[in-house]
Formats: structure tokens, C-alpha cells, sequence
């Protein structure tokens, strides 16, 4: 009970801070803020910033340091402005064992890497809802594959990946019997299970694979950073509920002191699963992937998955104990210090990779969890940075030797020092920031320029738009000793974690359009002069084809009610953002939006006789309004199987 009323004192100090805070708002941005933030008409920002969507599904990419957005990258969620997820080529990217699943709520983005760096490929993305992984290719800005996780829930520690990229990683948040059992929920503690799923990525083709799951006691891994340099062969996630409670979590779940850093050896965990020592458990998961050549997603369901338990992989996993309930679990550039955020901490402690390894070869072990090795907590501390603020969260780097901690309860940014763990500084955010994100600032060699802060709410910072206002970032430029504030700008759905890199790294490689004579289609119209209306039955397949200013074929006849119509529209044009769109009226789904060189087909069951006007969508020339024409629907008209005619 005590603990209960101690919470609740907390936040009534942080209620009035706040307010505070809001007075202040405005003095807090200096006079040179505008000119450092500005980035000219007509010149490009100096990094691409890409931003999950939370729950929205998406991922959105601005530019900094202007805050402008670039684009939406449609993910998890359906998205009718490109018809993603709608059309016959992308709806089986949301395919999943459940059927399409067309939301999700999108927290984490990772870029890929090689050697520890940014190398500009590819960019992955967790849901947590529906355990999913997504690659989105850097060259198109496309998703490109998603990956269901089998035996997991809240897939939320996820998609951190290791230095070479050879991994990208899934924890489970809400811990579920494996194979999806149907038992009591009072037998959490012996049923219920985390895991941690190591996906390995091809080197070339980005293609991922469940490489095997580890399989640990009921908990809530919260958050992981891979290990680098030294501490390459490692991965760390964040726990909480190690209570192990299933009911009230507000209160059962904050009962310890310390809850765990989760340490993985997964260069062990490799070995493990290639020797033979994991066990091969059949499981149900969607794996879909779109294929360039044909552009179209291939949906397969894969059947088993490489499960490794800690109890026979001795060496494998280790628990670090690390106050009180952590959420961000960060490694710094230097690969040796390990920063755990407690949100419920009055400190940070900072473990040393030096230290962990002397633990484990000296066995300074105090107990287990589940099984599990537990280190003594001294015997791998770095330190603790004293009243940093409260609510730690998450922490990056500038790759000077400091770290930059978000502070959700008290508001604000906190720099502290590595080596001796100073607090060198703090920058009030406006208002309970979440992530931040400092460009490359979790990889080996971060860019340091800038540090963004993805708050959660902004309260007065913006016009008011009814009951809900939106989410916002925070840039401050943090090249000097003190960082200052110099931009607020919105954002879409609700910012987590964010990834930024230079825009060289990106904008020399993009796609322009796809050459046509690489479209293999299996509906592709190669040439006006191929375009063509063909019957099988109650199917129609229109060929058709968009080049600036006109549809082929734009008057279509023949066409009956029952009829199940697929309109393949393959865009000629071989020039550099000029799509074409196509919607027809009374359409139940979204429009397509075909991209030079692609074809994308809309499927349109009509329902009644008439006349259905269809054009393009996007304004793509001085004649667009002019690209446009028209079917006819006729009735009333069944197909006789036999007569192998519409009968009226
Ligand atoms: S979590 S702040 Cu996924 Cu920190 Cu969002
Ligand atoms: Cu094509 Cu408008």
C-alpha cells in the first residue's frame, strides 16, 4: 500500500512541474533556433528520419533538420491512398495465420548494418500487436517482406539487429503458453513463457528467416540493443514482471526491486541450434514476400521453428538484476557499457561488459531465475548516474563519450558522461517524452549533430484539433556543450523509436522506375496495342494500360453483374514520378496507385447494371482530367456453365 500512495505523490510533484514547464515554454527556444532548423526551398535536408507510426501501422520518413514529411511508408495497416494491402499484389503482405490482418501497432525501426554502421538498405520494423517483423526496401521505400513470430505475444523487444545485420530479434512482451495452449491463467508461472526469436537476414537479398527461439521463463521482455565490438556475440533485453504476475500488473508487477537485464550469448545460441541442440517443434507462421520480378507477394505458411531452452544450452543466458521494472535497454557505441532505464528508478545504473564477462568466468552468481544464472548486480555495474530525473526511458548516444536519457515523469532530456556518469545537462521536452533518437545513435558511429525527443503529449504546443491532439517531436541541436531546442513538428499515429541516417547514405540509390522489360506480371500489358478484355467464365481480366493521357481500353462492353472483374493497369510511362492512379465508381476498396513500369491490379465485383465512369487519380499531366472512360454493366445476366453464355 505504501508503494501505491508513493506513486501517486509522485506524480502530483510532476503535475505542477508541468505546469511550470508550460510557462516557460517559448523562453526555452533561443534566437538562432529558426535559421538552424531552416533548410531553403528547393534544398534538401542533410538526414532522412525515419519514424515509426505506432498505431497507426506506418512508418513515416521526414527530413531533418526541417521536420518535413517525405512520406508515409504504408506497413501494418492498410493504406487506400496506394492501395497497399488492398490490391492483388500487396494484400498478402497482411496475411498472417488469423487471416489478412490489416492494423497493427508499429513501435521500432532499425536500419541495417554493416560492421556496426549504417549502411543505407534496409529498414526493419516490429508490430507488436500480431507478432510481425517487416523489411522495407531503401531503394523503393516498399515493404518487401513481413515475417509472422510463431509462439509470442506483444512483440515489443523487436526488430533490434546485430552489427552484420545476421540477426534481427523478437521478444516476447506478454509472455502465453507455447503452441498456443488452452490453460488456466492462474498457471502463468508454470505455463506461460517469453521468448526470444533471432531472425537471421540474407546478405544479399535481405530475405529473413526464424533462425531459432529461446525459451525463457514467464516475464516482459521490454526492450533489447545487440551487443558491439567486444560484446558483438551478445544481446540484451530489458525485463519486467518478473513477479510473474497476471493480474494487476499496475501494482503486482512493480513488488521487486530489481527486475533483469537478459543477457544472450546468441554467437552460442547459433552454435547451439546448428549443433543439433534445439528442438524442432511444429508451429504455424505466415511468411509473405514480394517478389520484384513478378510484383506480386508470395504468402507461404511455414510449419516449424528451432526452439533452444537455456536448461540444456549451458553459457547461453545470463539475468543481470537492474532496478525497477527497465524499459530501454541501450549499448553504447563502444560496445561496452550497457544503459538500463528503470521508469520506476530514482537512478540509471550502467553495467560494464568488461565486468560481466569477469562475473561469469568467476561465477559471481547469486541464485537463479528460472533456471537461469543470475550475476550478482555489483559484479557487473559500471555505475549508477545519481538523480538523473524521473521516469527514465531510453538512452542514445552522440558518440563523445555522452549519453542522452529520456525522462518520461519529469519532462525532459538528460546528458550525462559515460566515464564518470555526470549529468552534464538537461532540456525540458514539452511534453513526456518516450524515445529519443540521435541519427546512427545506437550503432558504432553516430552522426552526434542532433538529437530528436518523440513526445506524448503536447497539450499547448499546437492549434487544438478537438479531443485528440496530435503526438509531436522535438529537435535540439546538440553539437555544443548545452543542447538547445529548435524545432517542434507533428507526427503521424504515435512515435516511438526513430532511425536516422545522412541522406547520402539513401538518395543516390532510389529507383526511379522499374524498366519495363523486367515487368514479369503474369497480367502485364507490354504496349497499348496488346491491351485486351478476356472472359474465363464469370472472370473478366482487363489489360489495360496508362500513359500520359489515356486509359486502354477506355470503353468496355460486355460486362455483367455477378461478373468478378480484375482491371491489370500496367503503367508505360519509364520517366520519374509519374504514376498513374485508377479508381472506378462505387469500387468497395481503395484506388490503385501504379508506379512507372508496374502493373497493380484492382478487383471490382459489380453489383448492379449501369454506367461506371473510371479515370486516373493522380493529376499526371495538362490532359489528365481527360484520362478517364467508362464500362458498362449490363442485367440482368448469368452465366450458364453449359450454354457457356450470360443468360438473360
Ligand atoms: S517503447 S516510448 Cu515501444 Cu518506449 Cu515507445
Ligand atoms: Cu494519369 Cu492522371
Amino acid at each position: 500500500m505504501k508503494k501505491i500512495l508513493l506513486t501517486l505523490g509522485t506524480v502530483a510533484v510532476i503535475a505542477s512541474m508541468q505546469s511550470c514547464k508550460m510557462k516557460s515554454a517559448e523562453s526555452a527556444v533561443q534566437g538562432d533556433a529558426a535559421s538552424k532548423a531552416y533548410v531553403a526551398p528547393g534544398k534538401y535536408d542533410e538526414f532522412y528520419n525515419f519514424v515509426s507510426g505506432g498505431f497507426s501501422g506506418q512508418v513515416t520518413v521526414y527530413g531533418l533538420p526541417s521536420g518535413r514529411l517525405l512520406k508515409v511508408i504504408p506497413v501494418f495497416s492498410l493504406f487506400p491512398e496506394n492501395g497497399y494491402g488492398y490490391n492483388e499484389e500487396t494484400k498478402g503482405m497482411l496475411n498472417t495465420t488469423n487471416g489478412q490482418v490489416p492494423w497493427d501497432d508499429q513501435h521500432h525501426l532499425e536500419l541495417s548494418q554493416t560492421n556496426g554502421e549504417q549502411d543505407g538498405r534496409w529498414l526493419f520494423a516490429n508490430a507488436n500487436n500480431t507478432p510481425r517483423i517487416a523489411r522495407i526496401d531503401l531503394t523503393t521505400f516498399k515493404t518487401m517482406e513481413i515475417i509472422q513470430i510463431p509462439n509470442s505475444a506483444g512483440n515489443h523487444s523487436s526488430p533490434f539487429i546485430t552489427e552484420n545485420t545476421e540477426y534481427v530479434v523478437a521478444g516476447t512482451r506478454f509472455s502465453v503458453p507455447l503452441g498456443d495452449q488452452d490453460v488456466p491463467i492462474s498457471t502463468f508461472k508454470q505455463n506461460f513463457h517469453s521468448t526470444a526469436s533471432f531472425i537471421s537476414v540474407d546478405k544479399t537479398t535481405g530475405h529473413m528467416n526464424i533462425a531459432f527461439q529461446i525459451v525463457l521463463p514467464g516475464m516482459n521482455l521490454d526492450l533489447s540493443h545487440a551487443g558491439k565490438g567486444p560484446s558483438h556475440d551478445w544481446f540484451f533485453f530489458s525485463s519486467y514482471n518478473t513477479e510473474q504476475a497476471y493480474t494487476l500488473l499496475e501494482v503486482n508487477a512493480s513488488q521487486k526491486d530489481k527486475d533483469y537485464v537478459v543477457a544472450v550469448n546468441w554467437k552460442k545460441a547459433e552454435e547451439y541450434a546448428k549443433s543439433g541442440k534445439g528442438k524442432k517443434v511444429a508451429v504455424d507462421y505466415a511468411h509473405n514476400t514480394f517478389d520484384d520480378d513478378k510484383q506480386t507477394t508470395s504468402s507461404v505458411t511455414e510449419k516449424e521453428v528451432i526452439m533452444l531452452d537455456p536448461k540444456d544450452c549451458p553459457d547461453m543466458v545470463y539475468m543481470i538484476p537492474c532496478p525497477k521494472s527497465p524499459h530501454g535497454c541501450d549499448v553504447d557505441p563502444s560496445g561496452e557499457f550497457i544503459v538500463g532505464s528503470g521508469k520506476l528508478a530514482a537512478l540509471i545504473p550502467v553495467f560494464s561488459f568488461t565486468k560481466l564477462t569477469k562475473a561469469i568466468a568467476d561465477k559471481q552468481f547469486e541464485g537463479d531465475f528460472g533456471g537461469i544464472p543470475i550475476i550478482k548486480y555489483e559484479a557487473a555495474l559500471h555505475g549508477e548516474v545519481k538523480k538523473p530525473g524521473l521516469g527514465p526511458l531510453h538512452t542514445e548516444f552522440d558518440g563523445k563519450g555522452n549519453a542522452y536519457t529520456s525522462m518520461f515523469l519529469s519532462s525532459e532530456v538528460v546528458k550525462w558522461r559515460l566515464s564518470d556518469l555526470q549529468v552534464l545537462d538537461r532540456a525540458p521536452t514539452y511534453y513526456s517524452v518516450g524515445h529519443l533518437m540521435v541519427p546512427g545513435g545506437d550503432t558504432k558511429k553516430p552522426w552526434g549533430k542532433y538529437l530528436v525527443a518523440y513526445n506524448k503529449i503536447t497539450k499547448d504546443r499546437y492549434l487544438p484539433t478537438g479531443p485528440e491532439l496530435c503526438q509531436s517531436a522535438q529537435l535540439y541541436d546538440i553539437s555544443g556543450d548545452k543542447m538547445q531546442l529548435i524545432l517542434d513538428f507533428p507526427t503521424t499515429g504515435e512515435p516511438h523509436y526513430a532511425q536516422a541516417c545522412p541522406a547520402s547514405l539513401i538518395k543516390d540509390k532510389q529507383v526511379k522506375f522499374f524498366d519495363i522489360n523486367k515487368n514479369h506480371h503474369e497480367f502485364v500489358t507490354m504496349g497499348e496495342k496488346k491491351a485486351n478484355v478476356v472472359r474465363k467464365g464469370n472472370r473478366v481480366d482487363v489489360y489495360m494500360t496508362a500513359i500520359r493521357s489515356h486509359l486502354v481500353p477506355d470503353n468496355i462492353e460486355g460486362v455483367y453483374v455477378g461478373d468478378d472483374v480484375y482491371f491489370h493497369v500496367t503503367n508505360l510511362e519509364q520517366d520519374w514520378d509519374i504514376p498513374h492512379g485508377f479508381a472506378i465508381k462505387n469500387n468497395t476498396g481503395a484506388e490503385l496507385l501504379i508506379m512507372p513500369g508496374e502493373t497493380v491490379t484492382l478487383r471490382f465485383m459489380p453489383q448492379k447494371q449501369g454506367i461506371y465512369p473510371y479515370y486516373c487519380t493522380d493529376f499526371c499531366s495538362a490532359l489528365h482530367q481527360e484520362m478517364s472512360g467508362y464500362m458498362r454493366v449490363s442485367f440482368p445476366a448469368q452465366w450458364d456453365p453449359k450454354l457457356g453464355i450470360h443468360v438473360t
